[in-house]
Formats: structure tokens, sequence, C-alpha cells
């Protein structure tokens, strides 16, 4: 078994954070750039110019803890920067950022402290699109043009280092990184994977990667599904392909792939005032439940309000989750 795996085998359940400027308008993140829709109702320069405006002053790190330890989750990862290119944390390299908002704070800081202090495995989401970088698109043009970037421009070198770059902060401030989630939609053989393999390799050897940036990492990321099957290391798992199909019965461990489903609990990754979809808690529970049984683990996902809370839904299923596990969950 190998010790770099071995936490998060052993964690199964853990919280996800999409959180970003976005939060205030009730909408997708980054999705309605991306494909803009009577569904979002914002236009393009709307959506930018709600980092303006992103003030979340009831934000308390301690309290993210605290709710995911009412559910029993076992660590965290957080949106450091989603597709628009906005940063949760104090980069040196672009102003589309958390600290030029209202709020000024480096949210990023105060998470990863609080972790730190209390024992909650950290990871970060990061994603190589970037509708933000001028050297990853054209950013005369509209995003919903050209976001799945210009490889062959020759500025995309500039946006490659400016990756290195924004990896490199994250791997050297703010403490013990479990996780870099990389979130590569189109094409993700264009971010040359391996040079950031190696660069968080040498800069944190035991942060695990996962399988969005063209190479596969330490674990595949089936995305609002379940594998039907054990995912063995032969098997391509497209993050949103539910048709893969997968070896029955239980493979010897040498061919386990370790894998990570990740969900929604409406139908939202980001805060939507407007989505009420919410699964039950005991669909969740049946959904960890049917996770761990195929030893997988469950990344299960809250985007908090514009004012830094939590909202009440999204807590109350968390509990109820953290309930059930202390009377039937080992321990
Ligand atoms: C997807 C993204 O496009 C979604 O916005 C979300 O971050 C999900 C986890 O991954 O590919």
């Amino acid at each position: 078994d190998d010790p770099r795996m071995a936490w998060f085998r052993k964690a199964k359940f853990g919280m996800f954070i999409h959180w970003g400027p976005y939060s205030l308008a009730s909408v997708e993140a980054s999705w309605p750039i991306i494909r803009p829709s009577e569904k979002w109702k914002i236009s393009e320069a709307e959506y930018r110019a709600l980092a303006k405006q992103f003030n979340p002053v009831k934000f308390d790190p301690d309290q993210f803890i605290d709710v995911a330890r009412s559910a029993a989750q076992q660590y965290m990862v957080i949106t450091t920067k989603h597709h628009d290119g906005f940063c949760m944390f104090d980069s040196d390299y672009t102003n589309y950022k958390i600290t030029k908002t209202p709020y000024g704070k480096d949210i990023l800081a105060m998470l990863s402290e609080a972790c730190k202090r209390r024992g909650m495995p950290l990871g970060f989401y990061y994603s190589p699109p970037d509708f933000t970088h001028p050297g990853f698109r054209d950013t005369s043009k509209l995003t919903k043009e050209n976001w799945d970037g210009e490889p062959d421009r020759p500025e995309w070198s500039s946006y490659l280092y400016y990756m290195e770059l924004q990896l490199t902060e994250l791997l050297t401030r703010y403490g013990d990184c479990k996780v870099i989630w990389f979130d590569g939609l189109e094409h993700q053989r264009k971010y040359d994977g391996q040079r950031f393999l190696n660069l968080i390799h040498k800069l944190q050897p035991n942060t695990l990667v996962n399988d969005r940036i063209g190479v596969r990492g330490d674990f595949v990321t089936p995305e609002q599904f379940i594998p039907k099957a054990i995912p063995t290391k032969d098997v391509e798992v497209h993050a949103i392909d539910t048709n893969v199909v997968f070896h029955d019965g239980v493979p010897p461990a040498s061919e386990f792939q370790l894998w990570e489903t990740c969900m929604t609990i409406n139908n939202t990754w980001a805060y939507n005032a407007n989505d009420h979809n919410f699964k039950s808690t005991q669909d969740l529970i049946r959904a960890l439940v049917e996770v761990a049984s195929r030893g997988g683990n469950f990344l299960l996902n809250v985007g908090p309000q514009p004012d830094g809370l939590v909202q009440p839904e999204f807590q109350e299923r968390l509990r109820g989750i953290g309930n059930w596990l202390e009377v039937n969950g080992e321990s």
C-alpha cells in the first residue's frame, strides 16, 4: 500500500467547495460565460464585474471545518481558481483575485491556516483553463468564442509559465497541500501535464494529483455518477462518461484504480438560491455507502453563499449524514 495514498483511501468522504464571486449572482461557476444561455441571464461583462462586489464578511474557516466535521468528512478541496480565472488566493501574477475585492483578505490563507490548526487535510482545485489570461486565449473576444484556449499562438507558453508560477505559489505559501485537483475540460494534452506533475512532485512529493490534465495522475474522477463496478487500472474513466464498461467482480488489489466521485447536493456547483432540487439525506447516505463499498471516495460539494456562510439546506443534510455515520459507520 503506497503511503502517499493511505490517508486518501482511508478518508472516503470529503467536502468539495466551489466558491467565487459567481455566488453573488446565483449562477453556475464559469459556465455562464462558456455557454451563455437564457438560463443564467447574465452577460460576460456583468459576470466579470461581480468580483468588484464580492465581500463574504461572514466567512469563518472554522465554521466550514465544523460543517465538514458534522458530516464526518475527512478532507476538503476548494476552488483556488475556476475556469473563469478568478483566484481565491493572493497570487502575485494577476489582479483578478480575492485580495482585490472589497473583502480584501486571502481566503485560501485563512482556510489553510485553520485546516492546519485543526488537522483537516486540504486540497486545491486548480483549473488549467483560464479565460482571463491573455496567453490562454485572445481576450479581446468573448469567452464563448475561444474558451478551449489557443495553444497554437506563440503566447501559449506564457500561459503554461503562469500556471507554473501559480502552482508554485500554491505549493509553497499555504502549507501542506494534500491534493491538486486539476479540471482541464477538453483537449487536456495541450497543458503538458507531465511538466506540472514533475513540479508538484518536486515541491510537495506527497501531494496527490487527479486525472484531468491529460495524464493519469493518482486517482480518477467520475463526475456526478458512481461507477457500477470497481474501477481498474486498464479502464479509461472519463469524468462524465457514464457508459464506461467496468469489469465485474472484485479485481486483485494490484489492479485497483483509486477513484473519487464528485457530486453536487442540488444541481449546481456554485451557490444558487434558485436551485431547490436537493438530494435527500437518505439518497446522499446511499451514495456514500455505494461509493465506499467499491473502494472509492465521495467528494460532496457545497457552494457557499456570497456572505460566506454554508446554506442551511446543505448543513442539515451534512449533519444528517454525520448522525447516520455515528450510529452505523466505522469509527
Ligand atoms: C467540471 C467543471 O466544469 C465544473 O464547473 C465543476 O468544477 C466540476 C467539478 O468539474 O468539469
